[in-house]
C-alpha cells in the first residue's frame, strides 16, 4: 500500500484540511525538512472557500489583510480587485498559493480522514481515510477549520420536499438557478445577510425565515484602485505589525475611549462616520462596546435607528430590529443592501420565533401560522462550529479514550493547540484559541509558526512525544472562562460561539476572548519556558 503520494511511507506530519491553515502548515513544515502529507476531503484546495459558494459569498475582512503575510513576494505580486474579496477570487488566490509553493505534490484530494488513533508505544498516530487506507505519522495537525460542519436543522418532512434544498456551506459547484422560482431562506446570520439581497434579485419571490433579528453594518464594497493597492503594498510591513499587535488580527486598533465619554452629538457623529466607512471596523469605534452594557447600548441603538430609517414598512423594520442581544456580542455581519432588500416587492419576512417552523411539506414550508409554497429552500443555518469538525473524526488518544468522550461536556484544550490525553496532536485554531474572534489568516499563521517551531525544538532535542498536562489544560479552561466573562459575548444566548445553535450541544464559550496579541504573548512565553504545561519525553 502506498502511504504517501511520493511513496516515502510513514510521514513526520499528516495535516488534515487544505484551507488557509493546511496550505501554510504544509509549506512551513516541509520547509524545515519534514516529510508532510496533507489530506483533504474536497476535490480542490480552498477549505471554507471551496465549500461556501452561495450567492453573495464574500469575505467580511478586507482583501489586503485577509491574506498570508508569510511571504513578501506573494503579498506584493497578488492583486486584489475589490475591497472585500469574493469567493472565486479567494479560491484563485489559494490555488495560486498551492501552485506557487509547489504544494500539490504533497496534497491528496478527495481523501476524508475518518479516524485517528494514537499508539503510545512508538508515539505514532494511525490515521484512517474513507477509502480504508491507514497512514502513520509522528505528528498529527488538524487544519479542519472552525466552520466546516454544516448545521442542517432537523425539520420534519424535509425528505418529502419535492423542490430542491441546499445548505450554503455545501453549495453546488455548478450554481443554482433561482430565476422564476419561489425561494425560501432560513437563517439571518452573516451568510443569510450576504445571500438575501443577491437571491432577491434573481428569484421570483424570496421568503426570509428569521429566528433572531441581527445587526449589520454596510460593507461599502467597491473596486480597489491601482493607487490604493500600491499604497497598501508600500505600507505592508506596518499593516502586518498592527495586525499582530491587535485584539482581533485586523490592521486597526480599537479606540481607547469609552462610548459613554463623548456628548450624544459627538458619539452619533463618530458612529455616522464609522457607518459611512463601513465594515467590521465599526465595532472599534469605542473601547468598551464589548465589555459594558450601557456602552454597547449606544451602538445597538444607533443601528436600530438605521434599520428603521432604511426599511420602509414599520412593521417589517420592527421585526428586523434585534432586541435580545447587543451589537457584536454575536459575530457581527456586514452587508451590501441587506435591509434595503426588504423594500422590494418580491421579499417577505417571516418571524419564526413568533410563528415557529413546524414542517417542510412536499410543496413548501409550514409555520405555526401559515404555509409558504416554495420551489427552493436555502439553509443559511450555520455550522456545528469549532468542535464539530474535530469530533467528526473519531480521534482516540492514550488508553483509547475518544475525543468525543473527553469533550462530552464541551471542549477542553491547552491554548487551543494541545489536548491532554492526545499527545503529538496539534489543532490549528482549535477551541480555546482566538480563531473566530480574529481575522483568520492572522490567527492561522501564528498557530502554524508556533507548531512548526515546537516540532523543530522537539527534534533538535531528540524528543518524540509531547502532551499537554491536565493541570495546564484545567488552568487554561479557567482562564478562557475568565476572559470571556469580562466581555458581553457569553450573554448572547443564541450565539454559535456558545454552541447554542446546535440542539443538544453543551453551552460552553469556545473561542479565546482575551485578545489576539495577549494570546500570542502567552504562547511565546510558553515556548520560551521550554513549553511550560506540556510534558515532553523521548
Ligand atoms: O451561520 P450563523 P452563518 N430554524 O450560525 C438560524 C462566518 N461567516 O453561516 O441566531 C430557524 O451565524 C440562526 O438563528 P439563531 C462568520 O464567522 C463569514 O450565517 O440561532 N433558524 C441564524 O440566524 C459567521 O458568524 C463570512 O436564532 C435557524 C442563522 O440560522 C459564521 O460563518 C460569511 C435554525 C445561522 O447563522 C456563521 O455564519 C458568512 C432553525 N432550526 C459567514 N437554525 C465571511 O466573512 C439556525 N437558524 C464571508
Amino acid at each position: 500500500m502506498t502511504l504517501s503520494p511520493n511513496g516515502t511511507g510513514e510521514q513526520d506530519v499528516l495535516v488534515v484540511g487544505a484551507g488557509f491553515s493546511g496550505l501554510y502548515a504544509l509549506h512551513r513544515l516541509r520547509g524545515q525538512g519534514l516529510s508532510v502529507t496533507l489530506l483533504e476531503a474536497g476535490d480542490g484546495v480552498g477549505g471554507t472557500w471551496y465549500w461556501n459558494r452561495y450567492p453573495g459569498a464574500r469575505c467580511d475582512s478586507e482583501s489586503y489583510y485577509y491574506s498570508y503575510s508569510f511571504d513578501e513576494e506573494l503579498q506584493n505580486e497578488w492583486e486584489w480587485s475589490e475591497r472585500y474579496p469574493q469567493q472565486p477570487e479567494i479560491m484563485a488566490y489559494l490555488n495560486h498559493v498551492a501552485d506557487r509553493f509547489d504544494l500539490r505534490r504533497d496534497i491528496r484530494l478527495g481523501t476524508r480522514v475518518v479516524s485517528a488513533e494514537f499508539d503510545d508505544g512508538p508515539a505514532r498516530w494511525h490515521v484512517t481515510t474513507d477509502a480504508g487506507e491507514r497512514l502513520t505519522c509522528r505528528f498529527l495537525v488538524t487544519a479542519v477549520g472552525c466552520l466546516s460542519t454544516a448545521n442542517v436543522p432537523a425539520i420534519p418532512g424535509l425528505d418529502t420536499f419535492a423542490g430542491e434544498w441546499f445548505h450554503t456551506g455545501r453549495w453546488p459547484h455548478e450554481g443554482v438557478d433561482f430565476a422564476g422560482r419561489r425561494v425560501g431562506i432560513v437563517g439571518t446570520g452573516s451568510t443569510g445577510i450576504q445571500a438575501v439581497p443577491v437571491i432577491a434579485e434573481q428569484a421570483a419571490h424570496l421568503t426570509v425565515f428569521q429566528r433572531t433579528a441581527n445587526y449589520s453594518i454596510p460593507a461599502r464594497n467597491g473596486p480597489e484602485s491601482v493607487e490604493s493597492r500600491q499604497a497598501i503594498k508600500d505600507d505592508y510591513a506596518e499593516i502586518r505589525r498592527i495586525q499582530r499587535e491587535s485584539t482581533n488580527g485586523h490592521p486597526f486598533l480599537i479606540s481607547e475611549r469609552s462610548a459613554l465619554e463623548p456628548s450624544e452629538d459627538e458619539r452619533r457623529a463618530i458612529y455616522e462616520a464609522a457607518w459611512e466607512r463601513g465594515g467590521l471596523r465599526f465595532r472599534a469605534s469605542f473601547a468598551d462596546l464589548l465589555s459594558d452594557r450601557a456602552a454597547n447600548d449606544t451602538a445597538s441603538d444607533f443601528i436600530r435607528t438605521k434599520i428603521r430609517e432604511i426599511v420602509r414598512d414599520p412593521e417589517v423594520a420592527e421585526r428586523l430590529t434585534p432586541r435580545d442581544h447587543g451589537f457584536a456580542t454575536k459575530r457581527p455581519p456586514i452587508d451590501t443592501d441587506y435591509f434595503e432588500a426588504y423594500n422590494r416587492e418580491n421579499v417577505t419576512l417571516v418571524d419564526v420565533r413568533e410563528t415557529p417552523i413546524e414542517e417542510v411539506t412536499p410543496t413548501g414550508l409550514r409555520t405555526s401560522a401559515a404555509e409558504y409554497p416554495l420551489d427552493r429552500i436555502v439553509f443559511a443555518t450555520g455550522f456545528d462550529a469549532m468542535t464539530g469538525p474535530l469530533l467528526g473524526i473519531d480521534i482516540r488518544g492514550t488508553g483509547g479514550r475518544t475525543l468525543r468522550d473527553k469533550w462530552a461536556d464541551g471542549p477542553r484544550t491547552y491554548l487551543g493547540l494541545g489536548i491532554a490525553g492526545f499527545p503529538n496532536l496539534f489543532t490549528i485554531t482549535g477551541p480555546g484559541s482566538p480563531s473566530v474572534l480574529c481575522n483568520m489568516p492572522t490567527a492561522i499563521e501564528q498557530h502554524v509558526d508556533w507548531i512548526a517551531d515546537c516540532i523543530a525544538d522537539l527534534d533538535a532535542r531528540g524528543l518524540a512525544r509531547m502532551e499537554a498536562t491536565e493541570d495546564a489544560e484545567t488552568a487554561w479552561v479557567a482562564h478562557n472562562n475568565e476572559a470571556a466573562g469580562k466581555t458581553l459575548l457569553p450573554q448572547a444566548s443564541s450565539s454559535w460561539y456558545l454552541g447554542a445553535n446546535v440542539p443538544g450541544k453543551p453551552r460552553v464559550f469556545m473561542p479565546y476572548a482575551g485578545g489576539f496579541a495577549a494570546y500570542t504573548r502567552i504562547c511565546d512565553e510558553v515556548a520560551a519556558e521550554e513549553y511550560r504545561g506540556f510534558v515532553r519525553t523521548r
